[in-house]
C-alpha cells in the first residue's frame, strides 16, 4: 500500500506547524557588505512543533520576499525551511508550501507580515530582550489523504516496523497479526494526533476570545 494514490475515505489527518519570524536590531553586528540603511537581521521560517520534521511530506517551501531584495523568490528544498536576511522595512512574505508527490495535494500559500519592531502587549518584554518574534500556530489538514500520504504521516520507524523475521515464508498468521497491530497502532497515532490538535485548537480559540 506504500505510495498508493488511492484516497482514504472519511479520514482527516492533521499536522501542526509554526511559521513566523524573529528579528534583531543589527547594532554593531554589521559586515562589510551590510547596506548602511539596513537596521535589522531577521529569519522567516516554517517548521514542525516539538522538533517534528516536516520534510517527509513537505517537498519545498518558497518564500517570496519584497521586490527590493535580490532574487526575491527563495526556494528552500530541505529543512530548515527558512530564510535569513537583513533589511530596514516590514513587508508581507508569501510562504508557499509544496507537498511530496505521493500526497497529491495542491500547494498552499500562507501570508506572514514580517515583524521588525515591537508592538502590542509584549512590547516591553521585547524591547528588553532586543529581539522581536512573530509566531503563528497552524495545521496542515489533509482530507481523505492518499494511502501514500497516510503511510508517510503514520510511519514511526521504531514503533511500527515489524520485528525481524526468521522465517523465509512471508505469509504467516504471525505476519498477518503484526500487520494488524501496525494498522491499529497507526490508527491510534492518528486518533491521538486529532485529539491533541483539537485540544490545542480549542485552547488557542479560547486565548483568542479572551484577547478580543
Ligand atoms: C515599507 N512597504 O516601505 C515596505 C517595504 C521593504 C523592505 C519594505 C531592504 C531590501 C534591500 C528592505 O528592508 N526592504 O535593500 O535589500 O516599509
Amino acid at each position: 500500500m506504500t505510495g498508493g494514490s488511492k484516497r482514504i475515505k472519511n479520514l482527516q489527518i492533521a499536522r501542526p506547524f509554526v511559521y513566523g519570524n524573529i528579528a534583531v536590531p543589527l547594532g554593531d553586528n554589521r559586515t562589510e557588505t551590510t547596506p548602511t540603511d539596513h537596521t535589522h537581521s531577521w529569519t522567516v521560517f516554517l517548521r514542525g512543533i516539538n522538533g517534528d520534521d516536516l520534510s517527509g511530506f513537505v517537498k519545498r517551501v518558497v518564500f517570496k520576499l519584497h521586490e527590493t531584495y535580490p532574487n526575491s523568490t527563495r526556494s528552500i528544498e530541505e529543512p530548515p525551511f527558512e530564510v535569513t536576511e537583513t533589511g530596514w522595512g516590514e513587508f508581507e512574505i508569501a510562504i508557499r508550501v509544496y507537498f511530496v508527490s505521493e500526497a497529491a495535494e495542491k500547494n498552499l500559500v500562507i501570508y506572514h507580515h514580517l515583524k521588525l519592531h515591537p508592538y502590542g502587549p509584549d512590547i516591553e518584554k521585547q524591547k528588553e530582550s532586543g529581539s522581536v518574534t512573530s509566531l503563528q500556530y497552524e495545521e496542515f489538514v489533509f482530507n481523505e489523504p492518499t494511502e501514500g500520504l497516510f503511510d508517510i504521516l503514520t510511519r514511526k520507524p521504531d514503533a511500527m516496523l515489524p520485528k525481524q523475521k526468521t522465517s523465509r515464508v512471508p505469509f504467516t498468521v504471525a505476519a498477518e497479526n503484526e500487520e494488524l497491530d501496525r494498522l491499529a497502532a497507526a490508527y491510534n497515532v492518528v486518533q491521538e494526533q486529532i485529539k491533541k490538535s483539537t485540544d490545542q485548537l480549542k485552547q488557542l480559540e479560547a486565548e483568542r476570545a479572551s484577547l478580543q
